[in-house]
């Protein structure tokens, strides 16, 4: 369903001339109300009165991460901390959190967005939606909340985690749609299998997920498991929260739509900033048109993807592909980079293992040592009668080395790289514990 075919589907002559005066208007309103900003624009020579809108957006150099912590907590709001109705955080692991504020009319339109997002997932008014993603300053739980009740969805704001309680809610309310992260979504899935839960007994057909890179690999696992028809949700804290892009229920595999009338995107070179062509990989850079409480200017979210328009799509704006990772957790190992999603790929409709993975990357000497930890299937360790996976196991059974060799010869065919693969019982690699789940661990700096 379409929330907004006024919008969704305008034509794109159209949609340029709303993002052009929404962006001129934009610069003025952050010059006039942002020190930062300011000064910023006062360095490069840049004033609004001679900005001509898209077409000089390149000048405006990058806002970065850095530049929230520089300005913690409030230094980057445009209105008076009196009119500012919420605040969030972004989810950082490391240093002081990123702190984001909304006017009534910025979490207006953060409704809007969600209430596009989830109707282009499959949700319908009527419908009930089960929201396990955390509630609290995380963006995914309000997020997703006040976008489903603008919908008109009944929404069982269960927060993440307690996978108990999901599973009941889930067989007592009979939810149509599950929101959640991938990770956590997959655990939901194993459980049920695990506990004998008949697919009768609950009533999904939707999952939206998202707040993590995932693959199809985990799609399909989640779609069996769940009996749903899952699309990926895309957004962050700092231009907004989840509902800056969404992947239609009937176009799933070609693209998430990316509200281009409210986030204007680009991607650029990771090394020169430069634009790439379209549909090339790069960094994914957004400018918010209509924020008012936190106005950001091309903002570099480190997240590798691409952007296409897909003419035989439902709606005209643009698309961008899965995030294939950060660009910061993107991995250079003697010389070749990688993405632990390659992995996931390489893993994908391989009967004999799980779809969990873990890679770790740690220094031996001057060399980067990558291992893979990968778990042999409930369906394998149950035919050889194993309990756990040892080296002693591995030597007992011919078809587990020969299956640890067919992994990493996988690996070294296809991604140019030696990799160590640890084989591991079922169920011994971490889940996601209802939020967002590390799939690789780079232990280089630690040492
Ligand atoms: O994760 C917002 C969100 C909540 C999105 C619920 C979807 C669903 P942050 O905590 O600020 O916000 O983290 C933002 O998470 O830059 C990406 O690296 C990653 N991310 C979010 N959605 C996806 C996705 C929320 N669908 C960061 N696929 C982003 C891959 C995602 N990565």
């Amino acid at each position: 369903m379409v929330f907004n075919p006024a919008i969704e589907q305008l034509p794109l002559p159209e949609l340029r001339k709303l993002q052009n005066a929404r962006l001129k208007h934009q610069v003025a309103y952050v010059y006039a109300r942002v020190p930062f900003y300011r000064q910023k624009l006062d360095a490069l020579g840049i004033h609004p009165s001679s900005f001509k809108g898209l077409e000089d957006l390149p000048k405006l150099g990058f806002t970065k991460k850095t530049d929230f912590r520089d300005n913690y907590p409030f230094g980057l709001f445009a209105v008076p901390e009196t009119e500012v109705a919420r605040l969030h955080c972004s989810s950082g692991t490391t240093g002081k959190a990123t702190v984001v504020g909304y006017t009534a009319e910025d979490l207006g339109v953060f409704a809007e967005v969600v209430a596009r997002s989830l109707a282009a997932a499959g949700c319908r008014p009527g419908m009930k939606l089960q929201n396990a993603y955390g509630y609290g300053l995380f963006t995914g739980g309000l997020g997703i909340h006040y976008g489903a009740e603008k919908l008109g969805l009944t929404v069982i704001p269960v927060s993440g985690g307690g996978t108990d309680r999901q599973l009941q809610l889930l067989q007592d309310f009979r939810p149509e749609i599950l929101c959640a992260t991938p990770s956590y979504a997959q655990v939901l899935a194993e459980e049920i299998q695990r506990r004998g839960i008949a697919h009768e007994a609950i009533n999904l057909q939707y999952a939206a997920l998202g707040a993590e890179p995932w693959t199809e690999t985990i799609r399909q696992q989640v779609e069996s498991g769940l009996g749903v028809q899952a699309t990926n949700i895309y957004g962050l804290s700092e231009i907004m929260g989840p509902g800056v892009s969404q992947e239609d229920v009937n176009e799933r595999g070609t693209g998430s739509y990316i509200w281009e009338d409210h986030f204007y995107p680009e991607v650029v070179d990771k090394d020169t900033g430069e634009s790439v062509a379209e549909g090339e990989l790069g960094v994914l850079v957004f400018t918010t048109l209509t924020k008012k409480a936190m106005p950001i200017l091309r903002y570099w979210t480190n997240d590798i993807t691409n952007i296409y328009y897909d003419k035989a799509g439902s709606r005209t704006h643009v698309k961008m592909g899965p995030i294939r990772g950060r660009s910061d957790d993107m991995l250079i190992i003697r010389g070749v980079n990688f993405f632990h999603t390659q992995v996931e790929d390489l893993l994908s409709g391989l009967a004999q293992v799980s779809p969990y993975y873990l890679v770790t990357v740690s220094r031996r000497g001057s060399m980067d040592e990558v291992e893979v930890h990968v778990e042999v299937s409930q369906e394998l360790m149950r035919e050889l009668g194993l309990s756990t996976v040892t080296e002693e196991t591995i030597a007992r059974h011919e078809c587990l080395q020969t299956l640890r060799d067919a992994l990493a010869k996988k690996i070294k065919d296809n991604i140019g790289l030696s990799m160590q693969v640890i084989l591991l019982g079922f169920g011994e690699l971490p889940r996601s514990e209802g939020g967002k789940l590390n799939r690789i661990k780079d232990l280089r700096n630690l040492a």
